[in-house]
This record gives C-alpha cells, sequence and structure tokens, in this order.
C-alpha cells in the first residue's frame, strides 16, 4: 500500500456512453472534470506522482485505467476486459506500463479479466470471477503472480447481483482491515480479517483506496466515514457522483504502484 506513482486518464467528452446498470441519470461532463481533478489532487496529496493520459473518446470508459491492467511491486500484467467495448483500451495503456515495467506480462485469449476484480491483500491477491473475468483469465493471473512469490485465491461473484467487480464489493485498507458490502461478509477467505461491513444504503462505499497513510472514501456515506474515523484511518473524502453514474468508483480511476 505503499505507492510512489499512478496512472491516470482523462475523461473523455463521450463519458456518458461507456456501459452502466445505474439509474442515477446521466453524467454531467462538467462536475466530471471537476470531480476528477479533485481526485488527481487526492493523489497528489498523498505524495504519488501522477502520469495523466490524453482523453481518448473512443473508449467513453477509457478513464477507469484500473481495469487494464494489474500492478504489483515486482511487475504489471496488462488485462483483457471482459467487456468487448473496452478490450482495446489495453493498447492505450501498452507503451506506458513498459515505460515503467520492460518486462511485463498479458493476459491472453480466451482469458479475461478486469483490474478490478483483484484485490491486493499484502502478498496475497484475491480475484473475483465476475461477468468481466473468467477463470481462464484468473488463472493466468495467478501463474504470473506465483512467478513473483505472489499467492491468489479466487472469489465466484456471479451468484451476488449487483457487484460488477471484485473491488466494488470489498477493498483491503491496510491494518488487517477489510471495508466490505454485506453480500460478501460471510466469505471464508476473508473471516480472519478485521471487517468493517457497509449497509445496503452505503453499498457504494465499500470501494476506498489505501494510498501510503490516507484511505480515500467517497464522500456521503457518514455511517463508513465515521466507522473508519473511530478506528484510526486518515480519510480523504472525494465527490463521486458522476462517476457513480457510470459504475465507476474511486480504485477504477487509477493504477497506483
Ligand atoms: C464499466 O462498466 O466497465 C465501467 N463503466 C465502469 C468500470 C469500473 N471499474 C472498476 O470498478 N474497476
Amino acid at each position: 500500500m505503499n505507492f510512489s506513482r499512478a496512472i491516470a486518464r482523462v475523461p473523455g467528452n463521450n463519458f456518458e456512453n461507456g456501459i452502466t446498470s445505474s439509474t442515477l441519470g446521466k453524467p454531467d461532463l462538467k462536475k466530471v472534470n471537476i470531480q476528477h481533478r479533485a481526485y488527481l489532487g487526492a493523489l497528489e496529496s498523498c505524495g504519488l506522482s501522477v502520469t495523466l493520459l490524453n482523453a481518448d473518446e473512443n473508449y467513453p470508459d477509457s478513464t477507469f485505467v484500473e481495469d487494464t491492467a494489474v500492478m504489483t511491486s515486482k511487475c504489471a500484467i496488462l488485462t483483457r476486459p471482459g467487456a468487448q467495448s473496452r478490450r482495446d483500451e489495453v493498447g492505450l495503456m501498452r507503451t506506458t506500463i513498459e515505460s515503467f515495467y520492460p518486462k511485463y506480462r498479458e493476459i491472453k485469449a480466451p482469458g479475461t479479466l478486469e483490474g478490478g476484480d483483484v484485490c491486493q491483500v499484502e502478498g496475497h491477491f484475491f480475484v473475483g470471477l465476475s461477468e468481466r473475468t473468467n477463470e481462464e483469465g484468473a488463472c493466468q493471473l495467478a501463474a504470473f503472480l506465483a512467478e513473483e512469490g505472489f499467492t491468489t485465491s479466487f472469489i465466484p461473484l456471479h451468484a451476488t447481483s449487483g457487484i460488477l467487480h471484485l473491488k466494488t464489493g470489498m477493498t483491503y485498507i491496510g491494518e488487517n482491515t477489510i471495508v466490505v458490502n454485506r453480500l460478501l461478509d460471510g466469505l471464508p477467505e476473508i473471516a480472519s480479517f478485521r471487517r468493517v461491513v457497509v449497509n445496503d444504503g452505503e453499498s457504494y462505499a465499500a470501494n476506498c483506496v489505501r494510498i501510503n497513510d490516507s484511505v480515500l472514501i467517497p464522500s456521503g456515506f457518514p455511517k463508513l466515514q465515521n466507522e473508519l474515523s473511530v478506528l484510526g484511518f486518515k480519510l480523504v473524502p472525494l465527490d463521486m457522483s458522476e462517476f457513480r453514474k457510470m459504475d465507476g468508483g474511486l480504485s477504477c480511476l487509477s493504477l497506483r504502484f
């Protein structure tokens, strides 16, 4: 959770044409850009040097860079998104990843994997098997990670309606603590962790991001904010209303390494 860099991409003018299951209405582009700039500012105030890529109007979801790669302290893996409209976003990321990790790996067909399904907990990676990430993709990732000494386990999400990616439903924020959607709280894989459970009204807030000594959380979820403050976490609340309309959370907007 100690990072020095991040990669992000400016949202395109056609951001509203991306994939969404939300019924919250169309995003307001002006607010999208204001919220994105505030997000970049928060990354910088956490000590990260941000590589900001230009918007790409061919890919309305391409500001959600997290889905295109898995970054670790030892290696980077380019993904192969399960969403067909997002598959070629990976090509846009290749040269940037290569500039930081000359020997990167890559998920190959028929594997699919999106970075939102990968939740790192110290030296272990939980990988969600979702509509976007299949077992083949997860196995390829696990093999790459094993070469670097990391361990992996899979968490099937198919039966858990409403959870797009694993990290939509749970995130590790350090100090042996996982913020988790009530629907995933019974998972045996996380039984040994301190769990902060978000219930239905605040389920969007299960996607937070620990960066160095801070935790970015979406603003507007007072119960979670209070619980994490009481536990001693240093919080950075950010307005994510417009990204939420496109099923995006805080982690999706950057690759951190
Ligand atoms: C999508 O459906 O692919 C985008 N609209 C949202 C992606 C969110 N990414 C993430 O949770 N890592």
